[in-house]
């Protein structure tokens, strides 16, 4: 039979690649972002699957409800789940930084994950199957100067993802979290608050991991078989590895 997926943040970078990725692999699509230009893009793009559109702002709590809720007969059956939507934003250290962009990090990546995971979990656990992958980051595991806010969202979202499935035992549903590290989508650009150059220089001189490795990794975890759950998946690109502890010296 074939299976849908619910994509947040489809209209770029990974979620985009993950809509591509499940199309070609026949999966039926929801697919959810902001930008409606961007959302009507693929919908004309992916023509070979069903393909179900919605313009929703994950941090609006009854937005999130009236999508699910208004879920089209052919889409309501969400097989898998991918809260993917999400953003940093600035880099600054925590005593210099913006208290708004602060919130809307929390809003998005923590908040707007709730409202959705919330929304879609219950009939996952009455239909005994189903699968959340949630997008965390390895900024929820490691720390580095100026991810502050950002870093502990996804740490959120790690033990969010180990704490459903402590709920969940029995159910049938399984839950997993990707750990990305570098790679290069618009998330820089967003992060820079659309400075392009800066963002250029994120990735110069290095091969960072791209929107398709990473749609890789989500569908080879939603591929294995129903009785196997993949707990948590970090990825870095091969030029990106751990530097020691910052030492501050006096003199
Ligand atoms: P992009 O900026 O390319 O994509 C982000 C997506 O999130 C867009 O589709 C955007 O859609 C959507 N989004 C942002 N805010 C909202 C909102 N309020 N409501 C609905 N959708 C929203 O970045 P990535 O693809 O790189 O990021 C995807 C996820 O991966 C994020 O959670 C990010 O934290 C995480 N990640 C990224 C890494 C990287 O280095 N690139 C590494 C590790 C994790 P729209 O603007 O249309 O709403
Ligand atoms: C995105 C990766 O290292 O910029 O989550 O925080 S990083």
């Amino acid at each position: 039979m074939t299976k849908t997926a619910l994509i947040t943040g489809a209209t770029s970078g990974f979620g985009r690649a993950c809509a591509e990725l499940f199309a070609e692999k026949g999966w039926n699509l929801v697919l959810c972002g902001r930008r409606e230009e961007r959302l009507q893009e693929l919908h004309r793009q992916l023509t070979n699957v069903a393909v179900h559109t919605v313009v929703c702002d994950v941090r609006d709590r009854s937005q999130v409800e009236e999508m699910v809720a208004g879920l089209p007969e052919s889409h309501v059956q969400i097989d898998l789940l991918l809260n993917n939507a999400g953003l940093a934003l600035g880099l600054s250290p925590a005593h210099e930084a913006d208290l708004d962009e602060w919130e809307v990090m929390v809003d998005t990546n923590i908040k707007g994950l709730m409202y959705v995971t919330r929304a879609v979990l219950p009939s996952m656990v009455e239909q005994g199957t189903g699968h959340i992958i949630n997008m965390g980051s390895v900024a929820g595991s490691w720390p580095y100067p100026g991810a502050n806010v950002y870093g502990a969202t996804k740490a959120f979202v790690e033990q969010f993802s180990n704490n459903l499935r402590a709920d969940i035992h029995g159910s049938g549903v399984r839950v997993s979290n990707v750990e990305p590290g570098l790679a290069e989508s618009e998330f820089s650009v967003v992060r820079f608050q659309g400075d392009q150059q800066k963002a250029n220089a994120v990735y110069e001189g290095t091969e960072p991991l791209t929107p398709k490795d990473i749609a890789e990794t989500v569908y080879w975890i939603a591929d294995r078989p129903p009785h196997v759950n993949i707990n948590r998946v970090e990825v870095m690109p091969v030029c990106q590895t751990w530097s020691p502890f910052a030492i501050h010296r006096q003199g």
